[in-house]
């Protein structure tokens, strides 16, 4: 009995030995990786409001810096060689656009290692919205079994474009009798395809999908598909502003595209002035404004297409309530068309029974 004690003693010992030295070892690492040579002297994500100037502050915790960066993004803000103590740099991050962008220290040490600390940062819009609300002008007829998902008119002539909702290959795009609500002439797609927005460019409707990764390309009159784009990330809206096309996904990032090749040429954050606006969804470009239904809400923004700062919140809360008691889950605001040759507005939802012309009038 005494020997299995002792036995016991010796192997309870040994392990200590045996595991104590990694525990040492382990903690010592964690120690010194937490030592960055540079770090911010803010923590967390850091908001500014537009061009406002903010002081970046900096600690220097290494004597063995040969470089210290700071860098926004892809620019190279500041540089101070052998720096020492604490620093400090003045800048309006805004002049870079607004959105999320990454401010970062980068430390090139004399050993010619290089550390990197990022930091998000988000520049707000310096805009506060103008606050509207919709004022109906006339009811008309809307197909309660179109699941709506893209609207435009295009010549005069309204479009309607229909998602897949509950995958019965319900996807639909057509031309909508104003009188009725119902399709003159129409396409469908089948599953797997679930379609989104849509807009018309030159005679061709472009179409997107929800999760399919594809956008189809029909003619204007006889809506035979043409030709198809591929694109990474979801599909939501879609409108254009006669030269490009303008895409949401969902976020708050609205893509510009060229009509041809359907290449991104550039994007766009939507800010206000205290967030992003994400679920950006149906998308409608009226005068050099893109209006854009915020999924999931009784909201329209109107944003700036060159900044993406919104410029007027709207409130259209007025609609739902009208066609409320048919609704179910899901059944949301979606879908705005702007007929330019009567210089009309149209609204409407998803399976609604109605559908709304409208003017967009200030909140006193
Ligand atoms: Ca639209």
């Amino acid at each position: 009995m005494k020997r299995i004690f002792i036995i016991s003693l010796i192997l309870l010992v040994g392990a200590i030995l045996l595991i104590f030295p990694l525990i040492r070892d382990e903690k010592g690492s964690i120690e010194e990786d937490k030592r960055e040579p540079a770090v911010f002297l803010f923590n967390g994500p850091l908001a500014v409001i537009g061009e406002e100037e903010v002081t970046i502050g900096i600690s220097v915790n290494s004597n063995e810096i040969d470089r210290l960066q700071l860098i926004y993004n892809d620019s190279v803000l500041n540089s101070w060689l052998n720096p020492r103590g604490e620093l400090s740099f003045t800048y309006a991050l805004g002049k870079h656009g607004i959105g999320a962008k990454y401010l970062s220290l980068r430390s090139t040490l004399n050993s010619g290692k290089t550390v990197v600390e990022s930091r998000i940062t988000r520049v707000l819009s310096d805009i506060t919205p103008e606050r509207k609300k919709v004022r109906i002008l006339a009811t008309v007829p809307h197909n309660d079994s179109n699941y709506t998902q893209g609207l435009e008119f295009y010549n005069g002539v309204l479009y309607e474009g229909t998602g897949d909702e509950g995958n019965k290959g319900s996807t639909r795009l057509g031309k909508v009798d104003l009188k009725t609500g119902m399709y003159g002439q129409k396409v469908g797609l089948s599953r797997p395809y679930f379609g989104e927005g849509i807009t018309i460019m030159n005679g061709v409707v472009y179409q997107l999908t929800w999760r399919n990764a594809k956008c189809f390309v029909y003619d204007s009159e006889e809506l035979q598909i043409q030709s198809e784009f591929n694109y990474n990330g979801e599909g939501w809206g879609l409108c254009n502003d006669g030269t490009h096309l303008i895409m949401s996904d969902g976020t708050e990032r609205i893509t510009f595209r060229d009509p041809k090749t359907f290449q991104i040429l550039r994007t766009i954050e939507v800010y206000n002035n205290t967030m992003p606006i994400t679920n950006l969804n149906e998308l409608e470009y009226i005068n050099g404004k893109i209006y854009a239904n915020i999924y999931l809400s009784d909201g329209v923004v109107a944003i700036d297409p060159q900044t993406g700062k919104v410029l007027e919140e709207i409130d259209a809360s007025e609609l739902t309530r009208l066609v409320l008691p048919q609704l179910e889950a899901g059944e949301v605001l979606n879908g705005i068309a702007y007929n330019e040759t009567n210089n009309s507005i149209y609204m409407t939802g998803k399976n609604w029974p109605s559908m709304f012309q409208v003017e967009f009038v200030k909140t006193y």
